[in-house]
């Protein structure tokens, strides 16, 4: 790759969180429980019983986050709001002090100069929309919308990008299928019809949003190139599948108003039916696709993993990570350019990228993260190459700015460039916050020194 290209200069750098796996404080200032919080307190659901009751405390010490963030470098902060903050039951009456914590959050990014993105769902549904089918019940597209109104209201005049849901699939996957994130349902009839919910709630809130709000707004998918493990027609089929499942079930209803023709034989009768009502909705115009890119999947044929009769081959390379990833910056190029060529010119942004590693605690107040340092080097290598290749790229996230709750890992799963440590709440820029914040400043030209030698 050429080392001359650079970063375009109004390009957004930041970091990503999100309000369950930082915040803390979950029922603070009138908040209701979210389905997140009744999960986590469920005996035997997450390791070690652990819950996002106390995460980083980001809802006490934001105010040094974005200091932080500033020192880094970085341009824009990706968060997300959470519902039940705002809206307590869900739907009906408003929590004044819920939108004043996001108040000061944002008032604060701009007084640092970090540009607000907000994702209005990272996962943690109201637990009393839950009470009435959640996910599965049809009127979740109107609570959403109406819970999108009220913030959009509040905050659209500071904020830079909105974006609706982020992974629905993984909501449907991990919390109606598989079953190890929230609510933790495992049923093969729901999962359709909760994907198919998440896109509804979607396209209701975009539509809400062009009612009241004047910035940009967009959907956030995680997107996973699949690759055959043989040339086999069995291989080659289990790979269509898989991306049609993981890929295009969420990408294709929105761009194109159609989900994929595998669906339907991948879920057999488990595949609901779908008005022409409800594609017009889920298709609405949006501005942006955020891509949250982590690894790539090779596939093989596999008559016993249902319903998709296929599953993922372990690489024979040692680059994998905590959470068992391939490490693979090729696949973010070629995500970008596949987008690229179902979206066309529409802006992309990376809004998450990054890697768990099982990180030496600080020593003289220095974490030396080099498999971290390897991997943002090649991904943001990856990233500059699409822009080479001409994708509208116009932003990239790292995951994760701290050190989180990740879900149902608890907190053994450190995604963080900066690291914490949670029995004293103390914040250390890793040395991959430091390579991230070169980068940042040479718009690029820091990925192209020489690179350290990370252990296999
Ligand atoms: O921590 C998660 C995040 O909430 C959604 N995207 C993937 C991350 C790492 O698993």
């Amino acid at each position: 790759m050429s080392e001359t290209i650079r970063f375009p200069g109004d390009f957004l750098w930041g970091a990503a969180t999100s309000a369950y796996q930082v915040e803390g404080s979950p029922l603070a200032d009138g908040a209701g429980p979210s389905i997140w919080h009744r999960f986590s307190h469920t005996p035997g659901r997450t390791l070690r019983g652990e819950t996002g009751d106390v995460a980083c405390d980001q809802y006490h010490r934001f105010a040094d986050d974005v200091a932080l963030m500033r020192e880094l470098g970085l341009n824009a902060y990706r968060f997300s709001i959470s519902w039940s903050r705002i809206l307590p039951a869900g739907k009906g009456t408003v929590n004044p002090r819920g939108l004043d914590f996001y108040d000061r959050l944002i008032d604060a990014l701009l007084a640092h100069g970090l540009a607000p993105v907000v994702t209005l769902y990272h996962w943690d549904l109201p637990a009393a929309l839950d009470d009435l089918g959640g996910w599965l019940n049809r009127d979740v597209a109107h609570w959403f919308a109406e819970y999108a109104r009220v913030v959009v209201r509040a905050f659209d005049d500071r904020v830079r990008l909105w974006a609706t849901v982020n992974e629905p699939w993984v909501v449907a996957d991990g919390g109606y299928l598989t079953g190890g994130l929230a609510p933790g349902h495992r049923n093969l009839f729901e999962a359709p019809r909760v994907s198919h919910n998440l896109l509804r709630a979607h396209g209701a809130a975009v539509q809400a949003y062009r009612a009241e709000g004047k910035r940009q707004i967009g959907l956030v998918l995680n997107l996973e190139p699949k690759h055959p493990a043989s040339d086999s027609p069995e291989d080659l089929a289990a790979t269509r599948r898989a991306d049609a499942y993981m890929n295009r079930h969420y990408l294709e209803p929105v761009v194109r108003g159609a989900y994929p023709a595998e669906l339907a034989e991948i879920f057999g009768e488990a595949w609901p039916d779908v008005t022409d009502a409800d594609l017009r909705l889920i298709r609405q115009p949006i501005d942006f696709l955020g891509i949250n890119y982590y690894t790539r999947g090779v596939t093989r044929a596999d008559p016993q993993t249902l319903p998709l009769r296929a599953s993922s081959v372990r690489q024979p390379h040692p680059w994998y990570t905590e959470t068992d990833w391939e490490v693979y910056p090729a696949g973010l190029t070629e995500t970008l350019v596949w987008v690229r060529e179902r979206c066309g010119d529409l802006p992309l942004y990376v809004t998450e990228n990054g890697a768990a590693f099982a990180d030496e605690p600080p020593v003289n107040g220095r974490v030396d993260d080099p498999r971290r340092v390897e991997y943002y080097r090649g991904h943001l290598a990856a990233a500059l190459d699409a822009l080479r290749r001409g994708v509208n790229l116009r932003g990239y996230f790292a995951w994760s700015l701290l050190d989180n709750y990740e879900w149902s890992h608890g907190y053994s799963k450190r995604f963080g460039i900066v690291h914490v440590d949670f029995a004293t709440q103390r914040r250390t820029p890793k040395a991959s916050a430091r390579f991230y914040a070169s980068v940042v400043r040479s718009r690029g030209a820091a990925l192209f020194s020489a690179p350290s030698a990370a252990p296999a």
